[in-house]
């Protein structure tokens, strides 16, 4: 087990992880024992029990291990929880594209954040003159992040279920080593919503079932990133234009209004990726895997894989209503190897409506049940929206 030498006590310790941190560019700072998670993992259960981890596998994991740091690392005695601001900005207005929500502007966070944390800890090592053995990550293991980050002081748990800090709202992400070194706990992140309940009421899929509850299932989050099938068709219209991830819950919040500031790791920042603005062509027009991999290397955007991104870009486009999307649409519909593409595509050539749209809707030659049923539907909606028109 870890120890501190006879001279350096814990928290001569904690006030070097202080520095130590800050200068690598970490935002907030804070430690926890790494005793289980109780308060969050009972949370948890109740959660998963009303299925709203929707088909998350790795979230339906047992409780007693996503609510526990010794699970991850026997030899764990303290959890050092870390925010890292992600803001980059506010979205521009939209020129026609399928809006990214704000973590996924620049490059992925995973390796950017781990190798930071690893260097932390090398320095910790150098300064502090022990071993410390540990294990760091960010948004990759099984583990109540946003718990641990609650104990460790980083913040209070808002209405939307995100960790909020007084000092810089919402949009920062939590990243952990858990040490075997004993150093001094924090005293547990506090501060209120009040009578606050814009997350809740903006939300448009009504994903916020109760405050700090969130079904998955309805999430526009889920929807766009993690769900791997359709986008269910009566949610379609709600999804709106964005086509990875989704802020609104945080962008309504007050504390974001007033408190994020411009995150300083240029990584995060819209020039290192995808930027706030998916074009929706020229997504439209990637037919393979090794293409798109090719395309968003190195940025969270692959999370979805080439048949989500399309599947989002489609409902996008559908929903801004873009007539000149209709080509590439009807080239979606007719030659994407993949149904869910297919599908998504005649559902947005049915929101366009107009001639060229029913034509292209008309013509095909599709053999997958599940597509001629979307795109029966597409017709029934487009003819319907020619009628009224
Ligand atoms: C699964 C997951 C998702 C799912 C489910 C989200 C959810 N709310 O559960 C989906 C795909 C929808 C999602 C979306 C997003 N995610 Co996410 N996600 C996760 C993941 C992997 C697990 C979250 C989890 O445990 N959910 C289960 C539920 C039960 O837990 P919970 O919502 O956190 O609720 C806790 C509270 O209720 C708490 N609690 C305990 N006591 C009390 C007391 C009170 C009074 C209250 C209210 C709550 C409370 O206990 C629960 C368990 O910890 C974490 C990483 C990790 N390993 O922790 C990232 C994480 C939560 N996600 C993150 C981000 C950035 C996002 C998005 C903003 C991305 C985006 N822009 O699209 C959205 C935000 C949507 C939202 N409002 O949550 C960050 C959040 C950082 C922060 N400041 O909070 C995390 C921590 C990743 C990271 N390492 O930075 N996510």
């Amino acid at each position: 087990m870890g120890s501190l030498p006879a001279h350096t006590t814990p928290a001569d310790a904690r006030k070097i992880l202080e520095n130590r941190a800050r200068e690598a560019g970490f935002d907030l700072v804070g430690v926890t024992g790494a005793e289980p998670l109780e308060e969050g993992g009972e949370r948890l259960r109740e959660w998963q029990e009303a299925g709203m981890a929707a088909d998350m596998g790795y979230m339906q994991r047992p409780v007693g291990l996503l609510s526990n740091p010794k699970k991850l690392q026997k030899s764990a005695r303290s959890v050092v929880s870390l925010g890292v601001s992600y803001y980059p900005g506010e979205h521009p207005e939209n020129p026609g594209g399928g809006r990214v929500a704000r973590y996924a502007w620049g490059r992925d966070y995973h390796e950017i954040i781990k190798e930071r944390l690893y260097r932390l800890r090398r320095e910790l090592e150098q300064e502090l003159g022990t071993r410390i053995k540990a294990r760091a990550f960010t948004d990759a293991v099984p583990l109540l992040e946003r718990s641990a980050a609650q104990k460790a002081g980083l913040g209070f748990f808002g209405r939307n279920s995100c960790l909020i800090n007084g000092e810089i709202g919402s949009y920062f992400f939590i990243a952990d080593l858990i040490v075997d070194l004993h150093l001094p706990p924090d005293p547990p992140g506090t501060g209120t919503c009040g009578r606050c309940t814009r997350c809740m009421d903006r939300c448009p899929t009504g994903a916020i079932q109760a405050p700090g509850v969130v079904d998955a299932r309805r999430c526009i989050s889920y929807l766009t990133i993690e769900n791997r099938g359709e986008i269910p068709r009566h949610l379609r219209p709600l999804v709106g234009d964005w086509a990875f991830g989704c802020d609104i819950c945080q962008e309504v919040c007050p504390y974001n209004k007033t408190k994020a500031s411009r995150s300083p790791w240029p990584e995060f920042g819209a020039a290192s990726g995808a930027g706030p603005y998916l074009e929706i062509e020229e997504v439209l027009e990637i037919r393979t895997d090794e293409e798109f991999e090719k395309r968003f290397a190195g940025t969270p955007l692959t999370r979805p894989g080439r048949e989500g991104l399309l599947r989002n870009c489609c409902v996008s486009a559908g929903n801004l209503g873009l007539r000149e999307l209709v080509p590439a649409l009807a080239r979606c519909l007719r030659e994407d190897p993949s149904p869910l593409v297919r599908g998504h595509a005649a559902w947005a050539l049915g929101e366009i409506g107009g001639d060229a749209a029913i034509k292209v809707l008309r013509g095909g030659a599709e053999d997958d049940a599940w597509c001629l049923r979307e795109i029966e539907a597409a017709l029934r909606n487009a003819d319907r929206s020619a009628s009224v028109g």
